[in-house]
């Protein structure tokens, strides 16, 4: 398999940390979608990364959508559990935290453009769904939906998205506030699998 991506998304180490976990061997791509000569667009008309290409040449993207094509190949760790409304509550986990990566992600490039050029507005509202997302997360570590010692895709697409937030100085005082988050991050961030991808210190 090849996985198309770059060492700072947090989609891709989403995609990584899977692989990884269920032991499967892949060719990392190493192409930068927001460089203005890139080879994305021939895996994902979109132009976005992750996106991956198994041994019979099929050409898979969106992460969720890669997520779920792994979980198919049925290759332990079970990282969605078997009961349809169980599976459909935690994949929506996954899109929170998605969607937190998403916000991140927006704040990042527009801290990226010429000072003039910024909305402060666009940041405040990015910062608020990110700092939504951080409390929905937050209380569902405190009540048990999400637990710390549980590998699943919730759990991983967690750590990803505050991986991201951390790497990228987003919300830095995030932590302060959000203790059931911090420890179930920082029992994922112990994994191999998860030292493994962290991204390049720049
Ligand atoms: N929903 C997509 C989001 C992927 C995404 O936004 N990737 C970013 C890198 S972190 C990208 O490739 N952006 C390039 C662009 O938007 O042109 C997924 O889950 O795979």
């Amino acid at each position: 398999m090849k996985l198309i991506g770059s060492y700072t998304s947090p989609f891709v180490r989403k995609i990584s940390v899977i692989l990884l976990e269920k032991g499967i061997t892949f060719e990392f791509i190493n192409e930068m979608p927001y460089n203005a000569v890139n080879g994305v667009a021939q895996y994902n008309p979109l132009g976005k990364v992750p996106a991956l290409v198994t041994d019979d040449g099929e050409c898979w993207y969106d992460s969720p959508i890669i997520a779920q094509y792994i979980e198919q190949l049925n290759i332990a760790p079970a990282l969605v559990p078997r009961d349809a409304k169980a599976a459909l509550q935690l994949r929506q986990l996954e899109a929170l935290a998605d969607g937190i990566m998403d916000a991140g992600l927006v704040s990042v490039r527009e801290q990226a453009r010429p000072a003039a050029q910024q909305s402060p507005e666009e940041l405040v509202r990015q910062r608020e769904k990110i700092s939504r997302g951080l409390d929905a997360l937050e209380s569902y570590v405190a009540d048990g939906t999400l637990k710390a010692d549980e590998l699943n895709l919730a759990t991983i697409a967690t750590a990803c998205a505050v991986g991201y937030l951390n790497f990228r100085h987003v919300s830095p005082g995030w932590c302060a506030t959000r203790p059931h988050l911090v420890k179930l991050v920082e029992t994922l961030f112990q994994r191999d699998s998860f030292a493994r991808t962290e991204p390049p210190k720049a």
